[in-house]
């Protein structure tokens, strides 16, 4: 029998669907790009926490606020167990919030835009969600086992949270028209950073080609960007909102929506740090870990005791 190298081995196993675990050799590549996309997906979690945290102390009814409260503190349980995916790989915590904290670390763009009313928490919850849905679905099929079993239960939250978008977004379209005006306000500023999300054109994606060979992406970033707009066309359509798309139209030829020209420079900007909130953004980060500083220090010497009282008993 032909000697096949271990590289080869690598792929044939992932070839047959066989998961990665952590203690399997892995070409330091893979590493590499897991721990990059691990890593900014975390960040994604917990700095997405900020634009809605805004919106706590001013949600309109009890309700709606236990939605809300409950629905960031599942961002922040996303952020964990994607932070220990991303240990698995010899990569520590620390490491990676100080790559976050220095800025050099990057997170979704879609967390650097303000949100200015009340309809930003429900289509926050329809697109960036919905979009987050998307793109994540795919990644619980992923090649390396503890990401893809991360993403099972982080995509059933996800589901609960667009849900929760768009029944706000269904409740203020049957109320006052200013209601109603404010939900289209809120659509025409997220609806372009939300289809930004997906990354940039698979022709200027210098990662997608590798990922997908190695199964960590299934789809590319405009395959999944037209899934994600072919649905929520459908959507807004029952809302009774008009998705701020001049060249949106339905391409019965293609069996997919048309749309127009996202702004890439916008786009590029936001992510090199310079959109509407970005140093807001890090600034928050930066000071929540300041300040829980003390809850670290307890916990270390709490451990300590513990451990030196099992040794004594021992
Ligand atoms: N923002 O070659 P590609 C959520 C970067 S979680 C900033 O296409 P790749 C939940 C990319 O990192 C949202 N940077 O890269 C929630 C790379 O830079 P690098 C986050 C972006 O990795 C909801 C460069 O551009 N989800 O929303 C963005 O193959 C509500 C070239 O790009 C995930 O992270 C962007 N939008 O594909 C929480 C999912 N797009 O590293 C709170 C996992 C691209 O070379 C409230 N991640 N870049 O310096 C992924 O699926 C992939 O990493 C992509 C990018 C699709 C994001």
């Amino acid at each position: 029998m032909k000697d096949i190298n271990i590289e080869d081995q690598f792929q044939a196993k992932i070839d047959a669907e066989i998961k990665i675990e952590p203690k399997d050799w892995m070409p330091d590549e893979y590493r590499k790009t897991l721990i990059r996309q691990i890593s900014q997906h975390a960040h994604s979690e917990i700095v997405g926490m900020l634009p809605e945290g805004n919106w706590i102390t001013r949600a309109p009814t009890l309700r709606r606020k236990a939605a809300l409260l409950a629905k960031i503190q599942d961002e922040a349980g996303h952020g964990l167990y994607l932070y220990s995916a991303a240990e698995t790989l010899g990569v520590a915590r620390i490491d990676m919030l100080n790559d976050l904290h220095s800025g050099k670390a990057k997170y979704s763009s879609i967390f650097n835009y303000p949100t200015l009313t009340w309809a930003d928490m429900g289509t926050i919850g329809w697109l960036v969600d919905g979009a987050a849905i998307m793109n994540q679905i795919p990644l619980c099929r992923c090649s390396y086992g503890p990401y893809s079993r991360a993403m099972i239960r982080v995509c059933k939250e996800e589901s609960f949270h667009q849900r929760q978008g768009y029944e706000i977004l269904l409740t203020m379209m049957k109320g006052t028209d200013a209601q109603k005006r404010m939900v289209q306000d809120a659509l025409n500023r997220w609806w372009w950073p939300a289809i930004s999300m997906f990354g940039p054109n698979d022709a200027e994606s210098p990662h997608s080609k590798q990922s997908m060979a190695w199964k960590i992406k299934r789809f590319s970033n405009d395959d999944l960007r037209q899934k994600f707009i072919d649905v929520t066309a459908e959507q807004a359509k029952i809302l009774g909102v008009t998705i701020p798309d001049p060249e949106l139209k339905w391409n019965e030829e293609r069996g997919h929506y048309d749309f127009g020209q996202i702004n890439w420079d916008e786009f590029w900007e936001v992510v090199k740090g310079n959109g509407p909130c970005n140093r807001e953004r890090l600034e928050a980060r930066r000071q929540a870990w300041e300040e829980g500083a003390w809850v670290r220090e307890a916990a270390t010497v709490y451990a300590e005791k513990k451990a030196r009282k099992n040794q004594e008993a021992a």
